[in-house]
Formats: structure tokens, sequence, C-alpha cells
């Protein structure tokens, strides 16, 4: 893993908590996004020397929303950033952690991201993302 990418933070809404972030706290909006194929709205704050990606569930079968329905808001991943993606999800596989799917998904800022099941991570769920074949 080469560094931590961002942490992710499910909330209700975006519009209700954004104020609290950018106002309360100080750290600057740098944008707010939709990411259809995981089923999320995020904004990400700037928090200095890390991101913080607030995740807002769009639809009811979102992971977000049964994430906050059985939890509550609060924090929800932790995002490493990667390269070559595809190669630290075999090695993963091969030392036995379980992964979310099969192949890389698209994610938010037009990274390629992947999910390490919390169950085979002691609990906490890690992302992968990997923004070195970035379209935007
Ligand atoms: N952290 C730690 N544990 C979690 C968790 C989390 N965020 N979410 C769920 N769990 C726990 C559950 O409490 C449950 O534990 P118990 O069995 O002890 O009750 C267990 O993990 C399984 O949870 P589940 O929701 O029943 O199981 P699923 O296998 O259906 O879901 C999950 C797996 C939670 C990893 C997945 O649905 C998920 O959250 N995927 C990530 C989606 C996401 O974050 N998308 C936004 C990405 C945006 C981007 O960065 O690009």
């Amino acid at each position: 893993m080469e560094r931590v990418d961002h942490i992710g933070i499910a909330v209700e809404s975006l519009e209700r908590t954004l104020p609290y972030y950018t106002e309360t706290l100080g750290c600057p909006l740098m944008k707010v996004e939709e990411v259809p194929s995981q089923g999320v709205r995020v904004a990400f704050i700037d928090a200095g020397n890390i991101k913080l990606e607030l995740l807002e569930p769009m639809q009811e079968d979102s992971a977000i929303r049964k994430f906050i329905d059985k939890k509550g808001e609060g924090i929800h991943h932790i995002a490493f950033g990667v390269s070559g993606i595809e190669e630290r999800m075999a090695d993963l596989r091969e030392h036995g952690v379980r992964l979310l799917n099969e192949e890389p998904k698209p994610g938010a800022g037009g990274a390629q991201v992947a999910f390490l099941h919390p169950k085979s991570s002691y609990g906490v769920l890690y992302e992968l993302c990997d923004k070195s074949g970035k379209k935007e």
C-alpha cells in the first residue's frame, strides 16, 4: 500500500453535513460528485494532509444506506492509494483476503477501486484506490 488516499465517512445528507466541515471546522470543499456505480453522492473535503470523503446514499439499496441504518453515521472506510490495482488484488487474494469484487470498479474522481471485506480485515473496511490510469 503506498499511502492513505482518503477516509470515507457515511452521512445521511451532504447538504446538512457540509457546513460543519467547511464552516465549523474550516476545511475547504474540493468537489461534489455522483458515483452511480457505488450508489453514492460524495463530497471531498481537504483536511490538509488527507482527504475526507463524505458519502451520502443515493438509493435505498446503497451499501451506505445499509451501513447508516445498522450503525449510524460515522467512519465507514479507509482508502489506500495504490498503482497496479489488479496485481494488488491478486496478491491479496493469494494471502487469503476476501475481496468484494472480482474486477476493479469505477470510483470517485476517475479512480478504479476495490474493497477488502471487513470480515477478513479484522473489522476494517479497506478500499484500494488506483488513480494511475485516471481519465479526468
Ligand atoms: N466497516 C466495518 N464493518 C462493516 C462495515 C464497515 N464499513 N460495513 C459493514 N460491516 C460489517 C457488518 O456490520 C457485518 O458484520 P456482522 O456480520 O458482524 O453484523 C459485516 O460487515 C457484513 O456486512 P453486510 O453489510 O451485512 O455485508 P455485505 O457483505 O453485504 O457488505 C460491505 C459488504 C459492507 C463491505 C459493502 O456492502 C460495502 O460497504 N461496500 C463499500 C461500498 C462503498 O463504500 N462505496 C463508496 C465508494 C466511493 C469511492 O470511494 O469511490
